[in-house]
């Protein structure tokens, strides 16, 4: 969609805003397939990945793994029917140092299961586990399993 606001002449003033109105909806709207919730867009994997798999899908589209959920965000999950999903937290560049991938910044206050992460060096990436009301566990990276990508609105290229 072109940035550019086209005035036509033939129209009334109420009009042309409210052509304009549309357009802007349009750019701020989440593109077929994508879910929208909220400020973000949400893309559900039809099959299951390995996590550096679903990164790069994820990362080709401008988004990112799913990573915190929010209470809204795990009830759009639990429609799904996955059994487990990725989470985009990993301790592959340091062990037992888990970090967001989209932001390089350090886990805090992770939504680990007790007891979680366990695996050590054999287990750097995430997993929700719906049986875990989607708290996360720590899993080997080369499994595969489903994921969500995640967006902001509006940061789409038209
Ligand atoms: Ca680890």
């Amino acid at each position: 969609m072109s940035p550019f606001l086209f005035i036509d002449k033939g129209q009334s003033l109420q009009q042309q805003i409210h052509s304009q109105q549309e357009k802007l909806q349009n750019c701020l709207a989440c593109p077929d397939v994508w879910i929208p919730l909220e400020n973000n867009c949400y893309l559900f994997s039809n099959t299951s990945a390995t996590f550096g798999a679903a990164k790069e899908i994820c990362n080709r589209a401008g988004a990112y793994i799913l990573e915190d959920q929010s209470p809204r965000e795990k009830s759009l999950t639990k429609t799904k029917g996955y059994d487990k999903m990725w989470i985009g937290v990993t301790d592959n560049r340091q062990e037992g140092v888990f970090v967001y991938e989209s932001t390089g910044t350090r886990v805090n206050n992770g939504d680990w299961v007790k007891g979680q992460p366990g695996g050590g060096r054999n287990e750097n990436c995430a997993v929700a586990y719906k049986d875990s009301n989607w708290q996360w566990h720590d899993y080997p990276c080369n499994h595969k399993f489903d994921y969500v990508c995640k967006k902001t609105k509006g940061t789409f290229k038209m």
